[in-house]
């Protein structure tokens, strides 16, 4: 780790640096994973690294997916795992759903490695991909998973997904809740719910989001979905990334 003065202006920029490159030295997270961070740092500086009302509205519909799932999953790849392990886990007990992992780059050493660090930061049960059970309409690494877990989900949250896998499962018919930081992605426009925020920031939010929702109606939490437009909360992002507002 580096020893950064907390007055120094990049300071949480950097320290986020810090955690994926901790991953990539602790076997969770591809060394593809230190480019796509990049790629996710340059939009999250177009955003003023800020949390957008944009993002406030996605997450308030992805808590509601949520809730209302019966069988919501979370898949974990190689850089969620790294930056926001503690957050989904959390997110995880709050919404009753077992988080799964689920990785681009194949490999077995780094899925056993990402199971190993949610336990280490406090899940009891992490589910992992198997060939018994495969997703159709793909064909990377990421078809192979658990018959419990995201093969039977209705809904799944996908932080930093990959575009080819959140066309599949929409194609199954499930809807995919993801964190994107780039409104132009295929996974921001395919998904369900898109909250075009820095994951880092955004999980806090949706688990206080769920906890505050947690015992609203059924039918309050359809309405809030109902208002949701995905197409809108896309347009008034990219907006964002050229203006600044
Ligand atoms: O561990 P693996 O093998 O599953 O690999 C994981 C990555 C993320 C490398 C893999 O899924 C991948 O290549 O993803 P993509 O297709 O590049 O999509 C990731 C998206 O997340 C991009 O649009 C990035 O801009 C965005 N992104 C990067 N860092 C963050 C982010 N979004 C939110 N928060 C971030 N910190």
């Amino acid at each position: 780790m580096n020893n950064l003065s907390k007055s120094h202006p990049r300071y949480v920029s950097l320290n986020i640096r810090e955690a994926i490159v901790a991953g990539v030295e602790q076997g969770v997270t591809s060394i593809h994973g230190l480019i796509v961070h990049g790629r996710g740092e340059a939009f999250d500086y177009l955003i003023g690294e800020k949390t957008r009302l944009f993002a406030i509205e996605a997450i308030a519909a992805a808590a509601a997916i949520l809730l209302l799932a019966e069988h919501p999953v979370i898949s974990v790849n190689g850089n969620a795992a790294a930056l926001v392990p503690d957050e989904l886990v959390d997110l995880g007990k709050i919404s009753n759903a077992p988080l799964e992992v689920n990785i681009f780059h194949a490999s077995k050493e780094r899925e056993k490695a990402i199971q190993n660090h949610l336990k280490k930061h406090g899940a009891s049960v992490v589910l992992m991909p198997t060939e018994q059970a495969q997703l159709s309409f793909i064909n990377s690494n990421r078809k192979f998973v658990h018959p419990d877990g995201i093969f039977k989900a209705d809904v799944v949250f996908v932080p930093l997904e990959d575009g080819d896998r959140c066309e599949a499962l929409r194609k199954m018919g499930k809807d995919v809740a993801t964190v994107d930081l780039n409104p132009m992605s295929r996974t921001a426009k395919r998904a369900s719910v898109t909250i075009v925020d820095n994951v880092v920031r955004a999980l806090p939010l949706l688990i206080q989001k769920i906890q505050e929702l947690k015992e609203a109606h059924p039918t309050m939490l359809k309405e809030i979905i109902s208002k949701y437009s995905n197409k809108e909360i896309l347009q008034d992002a990219l907006q964002c990334t050229r203006t600044g507002v």
